[in-house]
């Protein structure tokens, strides 16, 4: 979105059509995603006080019906809430005709929720912050245990079929439509290499190896929200691709984000590894949570799941970059291809070390097991 243009009256008119009145003070863009257009809004409301809210254009280019993801949002936080009646809850405002999501005349799709005063971090040194974000995120798939998946739309199908986003790539790099495909042959031949590989854990959850549940599957630390004081976890937030999925791809996505010594696009790949301490915290937090649902199976595979997420984001981002960047923001011409080689560079580390990681899994599934955790 072009950061010049004044977005004064258009989110007035969203805050009006959701009820809170128009009269907003003042808006910062929320640039932590990569996806959707986020507002943080200070508006005065109807009683005279001053508060903030989230406002947010969905990128229809990504989520091809927001009115379906919307319905998912309703029916998990409404689940997530009535299962956990103290705590904060994300919550979504309806417009008079009782729709969580409103359509402009542009045809661009807008939400509105509360704000959740918090701190997020996009990477993070602290142990005990990250062991918190495994909690959380684990959490958050066992207060769905008992949700009824049939609900569910699949927001974006296939979105962690790992050997179908390897095939997209392949059709995208043969129909070349910017010219970059050439440019990439490294890259290309790193996918090559480690296509089997990062195939298997699709392969198991098609041979019926392993259970599928309700996952968050875009687990990145930054949707956790902290309490500013305690830093400790307030909600889990960014609902939209929370669809059936494998313990694995959230425990994967997690890991291959706050478990790296680097952001995701950094360019110096001399820098970029796993560090086992952050992984070990995450594991704790995450394995504590979920040790008692989670199949020997699902244990088995969870450090697998961190390798192959880091190559199918990889591969994400290099078929954007050779299709045009369409999906995903960029903030230059090169920023999905850094951001491809970065994680490439990331899965390969994960890959020598992945005995290590999963016998630390699974020595904190036997001990969070063994102590009755659940
Ligand atoms: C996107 O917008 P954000 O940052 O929450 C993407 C994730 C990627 C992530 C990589 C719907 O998430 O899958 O892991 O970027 N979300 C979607 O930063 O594609
Ligand atoms: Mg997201």
């Amino acid at each position: 979105m072009d950061k010049t243009v004044d977005l004064m009256p258009v989110l007035r008119n969203v805050a009006e059509k959701f009820r809170i009145g128009s009269d907003i003070i003042s808006y910062e863009v929320v640039l932590n995603g990569n996806i959707n257009y986020t507002y943080k809004v200070l508006y005065r409301a109807k009683n005279g006080c001053e508060k903030y809210c989230i406002i947010q254009r969905i990128n229809d280019y990504v989520f091809t019906r927001p009115d379906e993801i919307m319905d998912n949002i309703d029916h998990v936080t409404g689940h997530i809430a009535e299962h956990t009646p103290g705590d904060i809850h994300l919550h979504f405002h309806h417009t008079e005709d009782g729709k969580n999501w409103f359509r402009d005349e542009q045809g661009h799709y807008w939400r509105l929720s509360n704000y959740i005063d918090s701190v997020t971090y996009s990477l993070c040194d602290n142990l005990d912050t990250l062991r918190h974000a495994g909690a959380a995120f684990g959490k958050f798939q066992t207060d769905l245990s008992d949700f009824d998946a049939s609900k569910l739309v699949e927001t974006i199908p296939n979105f962690h079929n790992t050997p179908k986003r390897i095939a997209d790539l392949e059709k995208t790099v043969a129909a070349d439509p910017v010219g970059r495909a050439a440019s990439v042959a490294d890259e290309l031949a790193f996918v090559a290499a480690h296509k089997a590989s990062a195939s298997a854990l699709y392969g198991m959850l098609e041979a019926g190896e392993l259970p599928l549940r309700v996952t968050h599957n875009d687990t990145k630390i930054n949707n956790v929200l902290f309490d500013r004081e305690t830093l400790t976890p307030l909600a889990v937030v960014d609902l939209d691709t929370v669809m059936p999925g494998l313990a694995a791809y959230d425990f994967g996505d997690a890991i291959r984000a706050a478990a790296s010594t680097t952001d995701e696009d950094e360019v110096d790949l001399s820098k970029v590894t796993i560090d086992m301490r952050k992984y070990t915290a995450f594991a704790e937090g995450f394995i504590g949570q979920t040790a008692g649902s989670l199949t020997q199976a699902e244990i088995g595979t969870l450090a697998l799941g961190a390798y192959t997420i880091a190559v199918e984001l990889g591969v994400r981002f290099l078929t954007d970059y050779i299709d045009g960047d369409k999906y995903f923001h960029v903030n230059n011409p090169e920023h999905n291809l850094i951001r491809a080689r970065c994680q490439f560079k990331l899965a390969s580390e994960m890959f020598k070390r992945l005995d290590e990681m999963s016998a630390i899994a699974a020595s904190i599934a036997a001990k969070a097991k063994g102590s009755g955790q659940k």
